[in-house]
């Protein structure tokens, strides 16, 4: 190995064959019973979609897990395709919706480009090899509001067989409570009793949709539960309105849980579910605490001046992490929705090591990724932004693993944190 590590240059023919070479016979070369902890341990074993030296029971190999080159050699950006073959050989299960392949409209300006239908973006998921979709309500059912019952239930049930028939999972299902006329004032919290009575009776179609799609997972932002002014609502009412809306929710359909979406602000000045504190609060008002949990969006936390690894630490402290959306955000400003780990990798390293300490994904959780492309991005780069954010957060996965954790503690038992703090950017830096 230290040969091969010697041997390597970037782009030297020889070493990749040479490595090539001893990739092969420590595979052919394994005498050691099938199944057994020996073989397990010995040879190159497969850890969060990399190939490692059998470092995962062995510590004495763990330095091989340190940024060797080979594995520089084997995770260079690779095309989609083997993006797709790593994503398949991890533990993590990953999932967007239909409106992260997004057409580049701003405030200021129109789409740069052409929308595409819903059959292709699937087909798209598919094929790069993610497990799951999420879908607000009228992504699943399109012009919602006009639709009848029947007609609810009888799209739904033609979207589950396309997604059966691709095999990708429906991960939840969001009620869009921010488009219509009715929710100008605010869904649930408006002012005005009808509007509130749509939102409630929306947001029951959606718990309909959701059963048909095969999902017990019911996401809810709650984007214009707010005020651009204080004087225009009442705090308390409008806690206790949105405590009465996930209630008669609950009381619906006694099988769904409900995971609160927090973000600060935007499209308000301020919401009323700001943090991950206020949704877990406000759970334990509900008829039944435990069927309300959270989804932890990474800008969405940041927005709110906090870091989004203590947010995941909090909301698994209550086992009620249940949803995830991962991406990235350069400070306070407008919601940006950048590729994870896009503008700071160590907010995004912190968040993998939550997630990794709390085992998240163990009860079929997914990685999700609410990630836009640029609006500069070109049609033909159109999927990089979620290919990428996979791509790093697998990464970020063996960073996490090959993170020197007694180390860390000595350093940390000493109250070294300037030696803790480089330690980190170094292992980071890969040096
Ligand atoms: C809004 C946001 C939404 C929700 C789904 O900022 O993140 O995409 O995630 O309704
Ligand atoms: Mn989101």
């Amino acid at each position: 190995m230290c040969l091969c590590r010697g041997l390597y240059q970037p782009d030297s023919h020889i070493a990749r064959k040479f490595c090539a070479a001893i990739f092969g016979w420590a595979q052919l070369g394994t005498t050691t019973k099938p199944g057994s902890h020996a073989h397990r341990n010995a040879g190159f074993i497969r850890q969060a979609g990399e190939w490692h030296w059998g470092c995962r029971m062995n510590p004495a190999f763990r330095w091989w897990c340190q940024e060797a080159p080979f594995l520089a050699l084997i995770s260079r950006p690779t095309p989609y395709a083997a993006a797709t073959l790593m994503a398949k050989q991890r533990q993590y299960q990953f999932c967007f919706g239909p409106w992260n392949i997004s057409e580049g409209q701003d405030p200021y300006g129109p789409p740069t480009r052409p929308p595409q239908t819903f059959d292709w973006k699937l087909k798209q998921l598919k094929k790069l090899g993610f497990d799951a979709m999420m879908f607000h309500d009228d992504d699943a059912v399109p012009d919602i509001d006009g639709k009848s019952d029947a007609h609810l239930r009888k799209e739904s049930k033609e979207l589950k067989q396309k997604l059966d028939d691709a095999g990708v999972a429906a991960e939840m299902v969001a009620p869009r409570l921010w488009f219509s006329p009715k929710t100008i004032d605010g869904a649930y919290t408006s002012n005005d009793p009808k509007c509130r009575q749509y939102a409630i009776d929306r947001s029951l179609r959606c718990l309909d949709i959701a059963g048909y799609l095969g999902t017990d997972l019911i996401v809810l932002w709650l984007a214009r539960e707010g005020t651009y002014l204080r004087e225009a609502k009442n705090g308390r009412r409008s806690t206790e309105l949105l405590v009465q809306a996930l209630d008669k929710m609950l009381a619906y359909n006694k099988k769904i849980h409900i995971s609160i979406e927090p973000k600060p602000n935007e499209p308000m000045d301020h919401a009323y579910i700001p943090t991950i504190g206020h949704a877990l609060a406000i759970a334990q008002l509900t008829r039944d605490p435990k069927r309300v949990g959270c989804l932890i969006e990474s800008a969405h936390a940041i927005l709110a001046g906090l870091d989004p690894a203590d947010e995941i630490d909090f909301a698994m402290t209550f086992g009620k992490l249940w949803s995830l959306h991962l991406n990235d955000q350069n400070g306070l400003k407008f919601d940006q929705d950048k590729p994870f780990g896009s503008s700071n990798l160590r907010v995004a390293f912190n968040q993998v090591r939550a997630l990794e300490r709390n085992g998240y994904g163990k009860h079929g959780e997914y990685v999700c990724f609410d990630v836009h492309p640029f609006r500069t991005t070109k049609v033909e780069h159109w999927l990089a932004h979620l290919v990428n954010s996979r791509r790093t957060f697998l990464r970020l996965v063996r960073k996490a693993r090959t993170y020197d954790e007694k180390t860390a503690r000595q350093l940390i038992a000493d109250r070294d944190y300037a030696a803790l703090d480089q330690m980190v950017l170094e292992h980071l830096m890969g040096e």
